[in-house]
């Protein structure tokens, strides 16, 4: 199936016939080098290969519009808690850069004994079930199509269903997992035993499936009092997951520290995250390192989180990321909106852009406080292991409270989290294999009494059955809908005319969600400002209006507020009146229409009028205007009486005369155009000049009602008339 660039995912065609959807391929894939690229006028150095489609930085209008991409795999997290609504937003994301999807799971997915089936709707991320990772990753073929580049679909291996969850994103094609026994141990209060065991057959699916695997350890940042502080235990906790899932048989080119600049601003942040990034990059040599934003410091200002996103990818930059995220401020508003995943792919591709080469140029110092920095953190981390084996080894060491303790070790603040052997969800449930186990199946972690079939056996277990269903896909039982209501089908049925795209209601994360944010600014306290933006938004018929964002300009000079608000109005598409795309020439075209036959233009305004912002925005080259095509200009000043335009045509043997005029009283702009239009032809001269006339209050049909060959308004530039001037003269 391939998608047609004019017309939205069909949610319907995607789930159509799912149960025989077979993914394409498995395992995790890296963007393509491309040293060396050339684009436009520029030479890149760190570029991968180039989208077939997709939607270039905001800029690029300047240059081209090229579209390079970075190296670094960027990652999107997408969590509305609709998977039909998240699949717009991924070709949404996949066209701006992204191609590492992410997907938030649904809050207390971890505490399931098992798979999740169906499609029902989730709290701060989807339920992940099989339907919706076939169907996404269904939709996420397609996309790939159409912008021409792998993209990797991601969610969680982690929880008390850990091996089955493994298992089905094998069988489903996940190309990426979070995976880290020490996620469930700690934040999950998943007994540890079960979950060191349960890691052991999740990271041997993994291996078998080529997927990559991402740590937990930044969860200790996001979650530790001081923050901040948590480097050293960061590097054990990496040292932990890496080195176990080396073991288990994931090659160390597949497994990605997940790392966090642990400091923040208003801190002198660099100096504190730079020495770290490096003692990474210097203990785990072969390892892949995925940089995410530190959460607990996202605040709601989306400026604030963009800021302290670039400065992370300065430092990603010169420690060489392979995986580049793009948290974003929903994590601070709490708003998972469309707009703040394509703005943070964006982010993130402008950036990483801006840098690329640097490190032809820059060199990160051999000496000094970088190296001396880096090299105590190491030492602290390494002192760490080394207390953790004194105690009798991790577990011991969890139950003692050694992990996301808020001092920065061997200092330590006494708030670490402690663990029992024998406490947490699914404690006492692992059970020693008898002599006898055997497990016909293809991917198996330890002992599997295979040996007594042969070698064939040995090597796939479930060559003995006839495959298993990482093997044969056809053993595997697709379950479709089982809620009667809570499903797909239900929340699609009354958005049909949505889904159709003949009726539009704003949207932020689900289908004519009607979800709108209104920017404010009273002169006024916080306090003051948030009531009063409440009731400016009762006055604008916005429903469950929230404050989502405030910021002091002044304690009492002005606050700025952020509000969400549901507005709840439905837009027929086929009433809208849609003028015509402006039939423009590029600026080469013009620029060689100039050159090859010089242009001479008269303008100013006329009649008694004495505004000439306006003209000059269309003639002065500062403004983009049309003597930058090399257009001759002469301009004859405010409130040019009409006839002297037209002599001063007739003197300078101009091609064109525009005339501006504001000054609407009385009809006079009407007056004054045909005026022009009337000496015009009596001098004979009429039809061998243009006449453009151009204001506030002008449209061209005013315009060429009145004797002017076109007319321009509010929002022209000098692109359009110089556009228009040249196409006119070659008629
Ligand atoms: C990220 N922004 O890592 P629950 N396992 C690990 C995790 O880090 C997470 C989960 C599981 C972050 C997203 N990470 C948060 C190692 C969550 C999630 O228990 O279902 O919430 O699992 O990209």
């Amino acid at each position: 199936m391939e998608l047609n660039p004019n017309e939205r995912l069909n949610i319907e065609e995607i789930l159509s016939n799912l149960e025989a959807y077979r993914p394409r391929r498995k395992g995790w894939t890296w963007r393509k080098p491309a040293p060396g690229l050339k684009m436009g006028d520029f030479t890149y150095r760190d570029a991968s290969e180039p989208l077939k489609a997709g939607v270039p930085l905001i800029t690029a209008h300047n240059f081209d519009n090229i579209d390079p991409q970075p190296l670094p795999v960027i990652t999107t997290e997408i969590a509305s808690g609709r998977f039909e609504d998240d699949i717009r937003r991924m070709r949404m994301a996949a066209h701006h850069g992204a191609d590492h999807i992410m997907v938030i799971r649904t809050a207390g997915q971890s505490h399931f004994e098992g798979l999740i089936e169906g499609t029902p709707q989730g709290v701060g991320g989807v339920p992940v079930t099989r339907k919706q990772v076939r169907a996404q990753r269904k939709a996420l073929d397609m996309i790939e199509d159409e912008v021409g580049r792998p993209i990797n679909f991601h969610s969680y291996v982690s929880g008390v269903a850990g091996p089955d969850i493994a298992v089905m994103f094998a069988e489903e094609g996940v190309n990426g997992v979070h995976q880290d026994p020490q996620y469930n141990v700690i934040y999950r209060n998943i007994n540890m035993v079960r979950s060191f065991v349960d890691a052991c057959e999740s990271k041997k699916i993994i291996a078998w499936s080529g997927q990559a695997q991402i740590d937990g350890a930044h969860n200790a940042n996001a979650t530790a009092r001081d923050a901040w502080k948590v480097m050293p235990e960061l590097m054990v906790q990496h040292a932990i997951n890496s080195i176990f899932s080396h073991k288990v048989g994931v090659p160390k080119g597949n497994i990605c520290l997940s790392t966090v600049p642990p400091t923040s601003t208003p801190g002198p942040s660099m100096y504190y995250d730079l020495p770290y990034a490096v003692a990474l990059r210097d203990f785990f040599t072969d390892y892949r390192m995925r940089c995410q934003m530190h959460t607990k410091y996202i605040e709601s200002s989306t400026r604030d989180a963009t800021v302290t996103h670039v400065l992370n990818m300065f430092i990603s930059k010169l420690t060489s990321v392979d995986i580049q995220s793009t948290i974003t401020p929903d994590e601070g508003r709490n708003v998972p909106w469309h707009i703040y995943n394509i703005e943070a792919c964006d982010t993130a591709k402008q950036t990483l852009l801006a840098l690329d080469g640097i490190k032809d140029m820059v060199q990160l110092k051999d000496n000094g406080p970088l190296r001396e920095k880096a090299r105590e953190i190491q030492e602290r981390a390494v002192l760490f292991l080394e207390e953790m084996i004194e105690k009798g080894g991790y577990f011991a060491s969890v139950q003692d409270g050694f992990f996301v303790d808020s001092g920065c070790y061997p200092e330590r603040g006494g708030d670490g989290i402690a663990r029992q052997i024998d406490g947490g969800v699914g404690a006492g449930t692992v059970v020693k294999r008898e002599a006898d186990y055997f497990a016909p199946v293809a991917a198996h972690y330890g002992y599997n009494n295979v040996a007594q079939y042969g070698l064939a056996a040995d090597a796939d277990p479930s060559s003995l059955i006839g495959g298993c269903t990482l093997t044969q896909p056809d053993k595997i039982v697709f379950i479709d809908e089982l809620d009667a209501e809570d499903n797909v089908y239900e929340r699609m049925k009354p958005l049909t005319a949505y889904h159709s795209g003949k009726v539009l209601r704003p949207e932020m994360e689900w289908m004519a969600d009607g979800t709108v944010l209104v920017n404010l600014m009273f002169p006024c306290s916080v306090k003051v400002a948030e009531a009063a933006a409440l009731e400016a938004a009762r006055q604008m018929n916005l429903v469950d209006a929230e404050i989502i964002h405030r910021e002091v300009l002044h304690g009492v000079e002005g606050t700025r507020v952020e509000l969400k608000g549901k507005l709840n109005i439905d837009i027929d598409v086929a009433s809208l009146v849609i003028p015509p795309e402006p039939d423009l020439l590029s600026d080469d075209e013009i620029f060689a229409a100039i050159a090859a036959k010089p242009m001479t233009v008269v303008c100013g305004t006329i009649g008694q009028d004495e505004h000439s912002v306006g003209l000059r925005e269309i003639i002065d080259i500062k403004h983009g205007g049309i003597e930058k095509y090399g257009i001759k200009v002469h301009y004859l000043g405010t409130s040019v009486p009409v006839e002297k335009l037209v002599n001063a045509a007739i003197e300078l043997d101009a091609d064109a005369i525009l005339a501006s005029v504001i000054i609407s009283h009385d009809d006079i702009h009407y007056k004054n155009i045909s005026n022009i239009d009337r000496i015009a032809k009596e001098m004979g001269v009429r039809d061998r000049l243009t006449f453009v006339a151009g204001g506030t209050q002008i449209t061209p049909e005013i315009a060429t009602e009145n004797g002017a060959d076109a007319g321009f308004g509010r929002g022209t530039k000098g692109k359009h008339v110089a556009s228009f001037l040249v196409k006119a003269r070659e008629q």
